[in-house]
């Protein structure tokens, strides 16, 4: 059985994404960033970042996976999906991971963090991050490897919000509404701050910084 360890954020959905797109039996382990559950020993000695998501793969001895970009790798191996066999193939596809992983994932959390959570507001800061996101946006894949074949383009994008995107899974239509946010500057109400419960309030991240 594969467990997962996670929380309603985008790191946490990419995961859930891909089991979903396997179609393969998984467990979820709800873990309260709020209560900080993901820096305690337990957890730590899972996953050394403190962060969510983790995979255990309680076939494998309990294996435990963590980095989000890792845990998509892992489990197309595991499965011999999504990932070609063949060199250019494969590169093709780790390339886009890696380039989420490291742009666009960082660019967009810290575009929101300094937009919507921040209590001081550093327009210079914001700007870049903002900048950022967008250029890398302007170049996104031409389709969601997550379909399966990375020669369709078949994502239709909508700065809508979930529910309304016609999307499979409420949490895509969630991450293509947060790409929405971050390409209008503005925050929809759908996504604003304390509607899930695993997320901190602003007054809670101020107190914490
Ligand atoms: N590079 C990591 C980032 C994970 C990450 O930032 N997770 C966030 C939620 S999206 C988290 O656990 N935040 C809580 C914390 O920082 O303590 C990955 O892709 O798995």
């Amino acid at each position: 059985m594969l467990e997962l360890l996670t929380s309603e954020t985008p790191n946490g959905w990419k995961a859930a994404i891909m089991l979903e797109e396997l179609g393969v039996p998984y467990k979820v382990t709800p873990i309260s960033l709020t209560d900080r559950v993901q820096k305690e020993d337990w957890y730590v000695a899972l996953n050394p970042n403190g962060r969510i998501p983790t995979l255990v793969d309680h076939d494998a001895g309990g294996f435990a996976v963590f980095e989000s970009g890792a845990i998509l790798i892992y489990l197309a191996e595991k499965f011999g999906r999504f990932l070609p066999a063949d060199a250019q193939g494969r590169s093709t596809v780790i390339q886009w991971v890696m380039w989420q992983m490291a742009g666009l994932g960082p660019m967009m959390g810290q575009a929101t963090v300094f937009n919507r959570y921040f209590e001081e507001k550093l327009p210079a800061v914001i700007d870049r991050y903002v900048r950022e996101s967008r250029r890398l946006l302007r170049g996104s894949p031409p389709a969601t490897i997550s379909r399966g074949n990375i020669r369709s383009p078949t994502s239709p994008v909508s700065p809508g919000c979930a529910g309304r995107t016609g999307h499979r899974y409420r949490s895509t239509a969630s991450i293509i509404c947060n790409a929405g946010a971050i390409r209008s500057r503005r925050v929809p109400r759908s996504s604003a701050g304390s509607t899930s419960p695993n997320r901190p309030s602003p007054r809670r991240w101020r107190r914490k910084r």
